[in-house]
């Protein structure tokens, strides 16, 4: 086996999942159908539209405070120098991003709750302390950005083992920045690697990342498969099973786009020691990889944000506003779960 990535980031083989029946014999009657079809879903309306426009204020908020000139209704604010330094596929994984009180108040939502927990048959969940995205259309300083199809999962674990998710809070259609999938890549995944397990591959910080090339596109193509652009309403979660390949899109028309990932999976997932893990990035505001069971720290080096060359001073690691905890949401950082069987 190639080894893709460096210590400590090749990881563990993660439990298969085994709480979707992925022959089609199984009729669910909801979003689960459309996962099995197509490797994603739409799940409508897990959060009111009216809370979705109260987290968008509470974005605009959050990136006004940085006191760097940002106004939500001043378009020639939207520029790096008035911002925290976005990165071009609108991620933001420093700031403390991940703990900051809007991200949780979105991952701890019951609709975002309870639609895991539909998926996986369970209310014993962990969520992954995950970036948010912010993509502002027409931005003219940064570079355009091209599709990055990637999957999120090792090649050489194949199988059903992870969902991600990803709450949609501003209207997102055609022209608006978001998820394009490869409909229904899930099914062919297996055969895909089998057929490209000898191609060269980039270096990627974590062998839980795989790079599409141009010659896979093309022989995803040639057997049918297509992109599909994912729309969403504010309050849409959408998710997707992780072998899907997928990228994001800049936006087009005049929409911000703010979601906030969330990614949850059963706490038997996770070991004793992954927990320990996860209470030591809560405790320190630390973020992970969309992986919930957080075997994948941010590496600092590599998400560090850099104005003009220099590391950027008002990235803390700590989030502006401290998130405050219900008792449904703190079981999600596995904290409870620390010396217990569940
Ligand atoms: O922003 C998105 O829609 C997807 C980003 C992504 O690739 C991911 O979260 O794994
Ligand atoms: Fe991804």
């Amino acid at each position: 086996m190639t080894v893709h990535a460096t210590p400590p980031n090749v990881v563990r083989n993660t439990p298969n999942l085994d709480c979707i029946d992925f022959s089609g014999e199984t009729p669910y009657g909801d979003f689960r159908d459309d996962i099995v079809q197509n490797g994603y879903a739409v799940v409508k309306g897990v959060i009111t539209q009216e809370r979705a426009e109260d987290y968008v204020q509470q974005f605009h908020q959050w990136l006004e405070d940085f006191g760097l000139g940002y106004k939500r209704d001043d378009p020639s604010t939207i520029k790096e120098e008035c911002l925290p330094i976005i990165h071009q596929k609108g991620l933001i994984q420093a700031y403390g991003a991940p703990h900051e009180s809007f991200t949780w108040g979105v991952r701890s939502e019951p609709g975002v709750i309870d639609a895991f927990a539909k998926l996986f048959n369970t209310e014993d969940l962990i969520v992954s302390f995950d970036a948010v995205n912010v993509s502002f259309p027409n931005r003219r300083d940064l570079p355009e950005l091209k599709p990055w199809a990637h999957q999120d999962q090792d090649p050489e674990r194949p199988g059903f083992r992870c969902v991600q998710g990803l709450v949609n809070l501003n209207p997102c259609g055609d022209n608006d920045g978001g998820l394009v999938v490869l409909k229904g890549g899930h099914r062919i995944s297996q055969e895909y690697h089998d057929t490209f397990r000898d191609e060269e591959r980039e270096f990627r910080w974590t062998n839980e990342m795989y790079l599409f090339k141009e010659t896979g596109l093309e022989w995803l193509k040639e057997k049918g498969y297509e992109w599909v652009k994912v729309n969403a309403e504010p309050g849409d979660l959408i998710l997707w099973d992780s072998r899907v390949p997928h990228y994001n899109a800049a936006p087009k028309g005049d929409n911000v786009r703010f979601v906030v990932y969330t990614c949850y999976a059963p706490v038997s997932t996770a070991t004793q020691e992954e927990l320990l893990q996860k209470k030591a990035l809560f405790e320190n505001t630390k973020g992970h990889s969309h992986w919930p069971q957080g075997f994948q720290p941010f590496v600092e080096h590599f998400v560090a944000p850099k104005r003009n060359g220099e590391l950027d001073p008002l990235n803390t690691w700590k989030p502006r506003k401290a998130p405050v905890l219900g008792e449904r949401a703190y079981k999600l950082t596995g904290i409870p779960y620390i010396g217990t069987t569940a």
